[in-house]
């Protein structure tokens, strides 16, 4: 029953339904499959067959947008759920969030601002295609401890070390704490530009973030 449920969202998801989509994750809900399993096991798992379809030429550009707009919806449904179980940790950090200027790739940025914002942390998210200015602002009139770069070209990941030079330039470096992620963006880059941390996906950022601030998630 519960993997039926999860099976159809992925299949909407592909299928480019959104309608479809927010119809079956809101029957998921109700009936009482978690948050976390529609996103990790239906939602996410949806948009890598999206990509992959999109990579072998099967999907265009349209398809992307379409099931882009049924990810979103369904989160916007679940949003609500999430903000219900979070164990609010009292200062648990103040992070700020975005995609790299040049970039307009939101959902994985927008599902790792929700699930930090949901295990405790204050989420400053700016959006997609921000400023490499704007982020060392926002630190700035923030006083966040951590910031989280998102880049999903190969063309923008370049972009993540722009913005950790400029934190550095602005002396903010030494009081933020830098993660980036997205689908290009390994390990090895974040050693590579001086990052603090990576995370392959929003669980691994939300443990990131606690280890980097030093709070508990
Ligand atoms: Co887009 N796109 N796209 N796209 N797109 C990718 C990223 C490609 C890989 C597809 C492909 O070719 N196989 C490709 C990039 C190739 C490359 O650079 N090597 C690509 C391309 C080429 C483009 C355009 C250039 C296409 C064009 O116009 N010709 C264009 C770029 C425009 C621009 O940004 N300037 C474009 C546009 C689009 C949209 C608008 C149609 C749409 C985005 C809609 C939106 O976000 N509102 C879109 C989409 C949906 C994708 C794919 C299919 C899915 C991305 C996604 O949402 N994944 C993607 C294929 C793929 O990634 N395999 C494809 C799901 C989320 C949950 O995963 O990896 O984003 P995520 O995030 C994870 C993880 O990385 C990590 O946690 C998240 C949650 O689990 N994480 C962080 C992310 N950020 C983090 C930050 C942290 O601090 C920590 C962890």
């Amino acid at each position: 029953m519960s993997s039926d449920l999860l099976t159809k969202i992925t299949e909407s998801l592909v299928d480019g339904d959104p309608d479809l989509t927010v119809a079956h994750t809101r029957a998921a809900l109700a009936a009482g499959i978690e948050p976390m399993a529609i996103i990790d096991q239906a939602l996410v798992p949806g948009m890598r067959i999206v990509g992959e379809k999109f990579s072998c030429g099967e999907y265009f550009l349209p398809n992307l947008i379409v099931s882009a707009s049924g990810m979103k919806q369904a989160m916007q449904a679940l949003e609500p759920e999430l903000g219900r179980r979070q164990q609010k940790l009292k200062s648990a950090g103040t992070v700020v969030i975005g995609t790299v200027k040049g970039d307009i790739h939101e959902i994985g940025k927008t599902l790792v601002g929700t699930m930090l914002a949901a295990n405790g942390f204050e989420v400053h998210d700016l959006g997609v295609d921000v400023p490499t200015e704007k982020f060392v602002a926002t630190v700035r009139d923030t006083g966040a401890t951590l910031v989280g770069l998102s880049a999903l070209l190969t063309t923008t990941m370049n972009v993540q070390q722009k913005v950790i030079e400029a934190l550095s330039t602005a002396g903010l470096r030494e009081r933020v704490k830098v993660m980036v992620g997205g689908a290009p963006v390994s390990r090895k880059w974040a050693d590579e530009i001086g990052a603090d941390g990576y995370a392959e996906d929003a669980v691994g950022a939300v443990e990131m973030a606690a280890q980097l601030v030093g709070a508990k998630a």
